[in-house]
């Protein structure tokens, strides 16, 4: 069974205590910004579901490092699970940015996916069509986010290489994630739109004397009076924490037809009298995000029943 991530840490009794933001999570240990600087931190008994994001409270220890006591309640959390694992993204979010690019191909049932995941946290979605330099493959990517631009999901082109400045006014103050599969160019944007993630890159670009770098951990850059999640490129976005009927809340073209359907219980797998059927046969909604839908559902249906207890 997993674990419910909302849960606070109980906090100890002893002071002196400082706050501080997780900015990067290593296994059991996290790095936490605080008014003293960055510290190195572990958490107290098996307490180890923290994201980028997370305000909590802590005791220095030793230089440089502390104990983490404390989680301020989230405003929100986003993550993803299968049935028997779950990997927190991130906490107290204003915004998510999907990210996409004319290449390599992007998966419309991912941003689904991210959509949705955002949608259920009643966080704030955007989607930047990114290498809008590479025009051959322009005019498809545009077509195939057409569907969500209908939804009335922003999208912004542009290309980070030289233009990510389009997106500085959309994140102004706002505590963002981005996310997105790999190479679509999550890191280049951080690098652009945050001056201590360019020096970081900078660094491992000496080091390491190559120009790529696939990202392996989410971390946080602050960004005047809010921040940006770098994070790892997704191949799967599993949503197995979210009940059916939530998954459908979760399409929000879907809302004003929930309720609508014959059967209370309706899969909206061509039963008879379902709303949803019928609003995609007449084209009120999309045949493609129904099947992004049943895809979804499918799959948490497989993690329930892989682990009951979840
Ligand atoms: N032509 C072009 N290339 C870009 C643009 N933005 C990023 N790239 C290139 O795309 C490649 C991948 O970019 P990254 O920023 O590392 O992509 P990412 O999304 O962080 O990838 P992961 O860390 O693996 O998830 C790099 O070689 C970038 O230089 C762009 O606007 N135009
Ligand atoms: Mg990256
Ligand atoms: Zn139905």
């Amino acid at each position: 069974m997993a674990q419910n991530p909302r849960r606070p840490s109980a906090p100890a009794p002893h002071a002196p205590r400082l706050e501080g933001v997780v900015i990067a999570t290593f296994g059991r240990h996290f790095e936490v910004s605080t008014a003293s600087g960055i510290l190195r931190c572990v958490t107290r008994g098996k307490q180890n579901a923290y994201a980028c994001g997370d305000e909590i409270e802590l005791t220095p220890t030793t230089a440089g490092e502390g104990v983490i006591e404390a989680l301020h309640p989230r405003r929100n959390l986003l993550w993803r699970s299968d049935a028997f694992r779950q990997k927190l993204l991130a906490a107290n979010l204003d915004q998510i940015i999907v990210v996409v690019a004319t290449e390599p191909g992007f998966s419309t049932l991912l941003i689904s996916r991210c959509l949705a995941a955002a949608e259920s946290e009643g966080i704030d979605a955007l989607i930047v069509l990114n290498k809008a330099d590479l025009s051959a493959q322009l005019p498809p990517a545009r077509k195939r986010l057409h569907l969500f631009a209908t939804l009335g999901y922003p999208v912004l082109e542009l290309c980070a290489l030289d233009g990510a400045a389009a997106l500085a006014a959309q994140i102004e103050g706002k505590k963002c994630l981005l996310v997105g599969q790999s190479g679509m160019g999550k890191s280049t944007l951080t690098n652009a739109l945050t001056p201590e993630a360019c020096a970081a890159t900078a660094a491992i670009s000496i080091a390491l004397d190559s120009g790529k770098h696939t990202t392996t951990l989410a971390r946080l850059y602050p960004r005047g009076s809010g921040w940006l999640v770098d994070s790892p490129g997704l191949q799967a976005f599993g949503l197995a924490h979210l009940a059916p009927e939530h998954l459908a809340h979760a399409f929000i073209e879907f809302r004003p037809l929930l309720g609508q359907c014959r059967f209370r219980d309706c899969r909206h797998d061509n039963e008879p009298g379902c709303a949803l059927t019928a609003a995609s046969a007449s084209g009120v909604i999309s045949s493609q995000r129904l099947a992004h839908y049943h895809a979804i559902r499918n799959e948490i249906a497989a993690a329930r029943k892989a682990n009951p207890g979840r």
